[in-house]
């Protein structure tokens, strides 16, 4: 079945916390980055964790190994339970994530070409092959790879076989959840659902284009 990942970016605490509440039911996993840690703490792991479900930091790790290695220590100790990481960095520093998130018994997925219509200026041209090439060698547990471009996603999926592929770009960013829904592990998505009048009542919506 294909997940529903919610994007939390929500900049107040009060208001991602009531979010998170209301989508719960239809949601199966939570996606936390720099807007809402940056925001509200990292201590927002703890007002989310009593939720039951699996929250990933989309902090795009991509530093040298030791400090990806440092970053993704404080991750898990926080509470996530998976880190999605940069591949371009190159596979030391990728593969400390990687080690560091099976350590914790967590989860780490690489970022293989991103949904925006500036990712085609360094991921294409073999680049974003070659990345979930290296997400595969180092055994990460999936990549990311862009809703935006479903041919993309199919290409990226003959390379990187039943790892996980999970997909942003849906919905705001123009990506049909439908199209992409049969060729992922999972949806992510944000705006379209938190900033919807009835945030819970459009995850429920999202929640109906799993397998
Ligand atoms: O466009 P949305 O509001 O549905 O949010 C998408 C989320 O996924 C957001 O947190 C963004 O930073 C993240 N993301 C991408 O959109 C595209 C990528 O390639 C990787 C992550």
């Amino acid at each position: 079945m294909t997940e529903l990942i919610l994007s939390l970016d929500v900049l107040d605490r009060k208001r991602a916390v009531q979010i998170a509440e209301s989508c719960a039911p239809f949601i199966d996993e939570i996606k936390v980055g720099y807007p809402l840690v940056l925001s509200a703490g990292l201590s927002i792991v703890e007002d989310l964790a009593g939720l039951g479900l699996p929250l990933i930091a989309d902090f795009k790790v991509a530093d040298i190994p030791n400090t990806n290695r440092l970053i993704c220590e404080a991750v898990f100790a926080a509470g996530f339970d998976a880190v999605i990481a940069h591949g371009f960095v190159g596979a030391d520093a990728a593969r400390a994530c990687v080690e560091v998130a099976h350590n914790h018994s967590g989860a780490a997925y690489i970022v293989a070409e991103m949904s925006h219509p500036g990712a085609t200026e360094f991921f294409h041209g073999g680049v974003a092959e070659s990345l979930a090439e290296l997400a595969v060698a180092c055994r990460a547990d999936g990549i990311i790879a862009p809703a935006t471009r479903p041919e993309r996603i199919a290409r990226l999926r003959e390379i990187v076989g039943e790892k996980a592929i999970y997909s942003p770009g849906v919905g705001a960013q123009g990506g049909d959840p439908d199209t992409v829904a049969r060729l992922v592990d999972g949806v992510i998505v944000g705006r379209s659902i938190y900033e919807a009048e009835d945030p819970a009542a459009e995850a429920e919506r999202f929640s109906r284009i799993r397998r």
